[in-house]
């Protein structure tokens, strides 16, 4: 973690600390539930500043988790960030409120092509987009020289106890699915639990299912071959400057997938959300955290106030004849059991 990286969260949460420490934090509170290494340093404290309240963030590590708690009745959260395909489901299940569009002006910069050709919530009525990605492979380059992009790698013994994959259902059968031929979004039975038969198999050789600790853990070279979010990846990468940590999108095809920014029915400052939401789009904190996260955060006002480097990466801005390669994860409806007892039977398989 960069320096400023650290210091940022640790002088908000002295400044949270000093407040409360003198009893007189009567600033109103906007409560963020995230994905981990997601927002650009020092954002959450600006927040903090023009709009005289004060932020909790909390972090998850898979959509699954998030719905989890939510359904386990975990009340008090403002804004949260699910990914589109999890989106219908909880507006399905009254899960979300639908959103003022009369409160985000800012909302006009999301980029209409990327609303038109990815986003699952195209009238932005319970989520607005947050950044887009690919889900691939990185690899140590100095310790697997014969590396060949392929989902595959994952059968191979000799790099057994170096390897990790995500903790994240859908990533891992749609891996599966897209190394058998099939879709990622398949809901024929026969074909994810041919997908689930492969993981097994596959787990014999990965060191743990991983969500956070494999980017420290491929920059210090205790696991070779990760799979990971391509922007995780990038930061990893240009943290460490590490270049032997090289992000390959496999042949056989790979994810593609878009986080969005959502108001979870209950949330105790609907206003305070909403500013949030609309302050993530302002021109300045969507360049901000294009160049912290190296995803794309699909803002057309921004993309001009980027550096020309993170414009031109392909890793950040897939080119589109790359993208047609992968496949967008959607919602599987009723059909998501299915994918939970696959997983289920992934997970305590020995
Ligand atoms: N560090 C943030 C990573 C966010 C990844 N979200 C994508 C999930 C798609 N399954």
């Amino acid at each position: 973690m960069k320096f400023s990286r650290f210091f940022s969260f640790a002088g908000s949460a002295l400044l949270a600390g000093f407040f409360a420490g003198c009893g007189r934090d009567d600033r109103p509170v906007l409560h963020v539930y995230n994905w981990s290494d997601y927002i650009a340093d020092g954002l959450i404290a600006q927040f903090e500043e023009a709009f005289g309240c004060r932020v909790v963030y909390d972090t998850f590590e898979s959509n699954e988790a998030l719905y989890a708690k939510l359904q386990a009745g975990a009340a008090g959260y403002d804004v949260i960030f699910p990914s589109s395909y999890y989106v219908s489901l909880m507006a399905e299940q009254g899960m979300l409120q639908r959103l003022n569009h009369a409160n985000m002006p800012h909302l006009k910069h999301v980029d209409p092509a990327v609303l038109a050709a990815v986003s699952l919530d195209k009238e932005m009525t319970f989520s607005v987009p947050y950044m887009t990605g690919t889900t691939g492979i990185a690899y140590r380059k100095d310790r697997v020289p014969d590396f060949e992009a392929s989902w595959r790698v994952y059968g191979r013994s000799d790099l057994a106890g170096r390897m990790t994959f995500l903790d994240d259902m859908r990533e891992v059968l749609g891996a599966a699915l897209k190394t058998l031929g099939h879709s990622l979004n398949s809901t024929d039975p026969a074909e994810v639990n041919a997908a689930a038969d492969l993981v097994i198999e596959w787990k014999r050789n990965i060191a743990r299912f991983e969500t956070v600790g494999y980017k420290a853990g491929i920059a210090s070279g205790e696991f070779w071959v990760v799979q990971g979010y391509n922007g995780d990846v990038q930061m990893v990468i240009e943290d460490n400057e590490d270049e032997d940590i090289v992000y390959a999108l496999p042949e056989e095809g790979f994810a593609i997938w878009e986080d969005t920014m959502a108001i979870p029915a209950g949330a105790p400052n609907v206003e305070l959300a909403e500013q949030f939401i609309n302050w993530m789009h302002s021109p300045e904190v969507a360049a901000a955290n294009i160049e912290f996260n190296y995803y794309h955060c699909p803002n057309t006002a921004a993309y001009a106030l980027i550096s020309d480097e993170v414009r031109e990466d392909e890793m950040v801005f897939v080119p589109a004849e790359t993208l047609a390669r992968g496949e967008q994860i959607r919602d599987l409806g009723e059909h998501l059991s299915l994918y939970n007892r696959a997983w289920d039977r992934v997970k305590s398989a020995h």
